[in-house]
């Protein structure tokens, strides 16, 4: 299957379903026969940048250091899935701004602080709310809504597998697919 390199940026806050609707994603490029690549904010800071923490700047790093990991994947013809909740708009826009054009699909993973608290998979909102993580996305510390991204997924209504299908029917009508 011919198709166009491009990074699919998911952002959005913890428990919004970045990584599962990432993996659906995949896996249905996978049955076009396409070479993909998860870059994940939880495993990258295991390895590569495992010197950050969530401050301001170490978010900023975080994020310099995907965006320019991700451009090298689409070098090699890849489609990248970059699943972080890369809150600040501005890191956003510098990782946009180093990419071609077309390169870059932002996607907002819009789910109330409510809904992704109720869901706390890890149990970090908890601990977030008690004190005993600090810096916490939503609960001590912003996140900025994206302004113009080229999809919205509502993930308060929508199931995984409709999300992962509007991502792949933008990705056909604007001939990536
Ligand atoms: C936000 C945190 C924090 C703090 C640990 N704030 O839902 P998760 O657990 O599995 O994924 C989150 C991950 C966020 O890393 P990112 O690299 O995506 O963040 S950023 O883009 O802002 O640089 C969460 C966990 O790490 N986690 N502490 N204080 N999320």
């Amino acid at each position: 299957h011919k198709h166009k390199s491009c990074i699919l940026w998911f952002t959005g806050l913890s428990g919004s379903g970045k990584s599962t609707i990432a993996n659906a994603v995949e896996s249905k490029l996978h049955d076009l026969n396409i070479s993909t690549y998860i870059l994940d904010g939880d495993n990258l800071r295991k390895g590569l940048n495992q010197d950050l923490g969530f401050s301001v700047e170490d978010r900023k790093e975080n994020i310099r250091r995907a965006g320019e990991i991700a451009k090298l994947f689409v070098d090699c013809g890849i489609i990248v899935l970059a699943t972080f909740i890369s809150p600040y708009r501005s890191d956003r826009e510098t990782v946009r701004s180093k990419v071609d054009k077309d390169e870059l699909i932002e996607i907002y993973v819009d789910c109330t602080l409510e809904n992704c608290e109720a869901r706390d998979p890890k149990g970090l909102y908890k601990k977030a709310r008690k004190g005993e993580i600090k810096d916490f996305t939503g609960v001590s510390s912003p996140y900025e809504t994206p302004v113009n991204p080229e999809i919205v997924l509502d993930s308060n209504q929508c199931s995984v597998e409709e999300c992962a299908r509007q991502v792949i029917d933008f990705l056909k009508n604007n001939d990536y697919l």
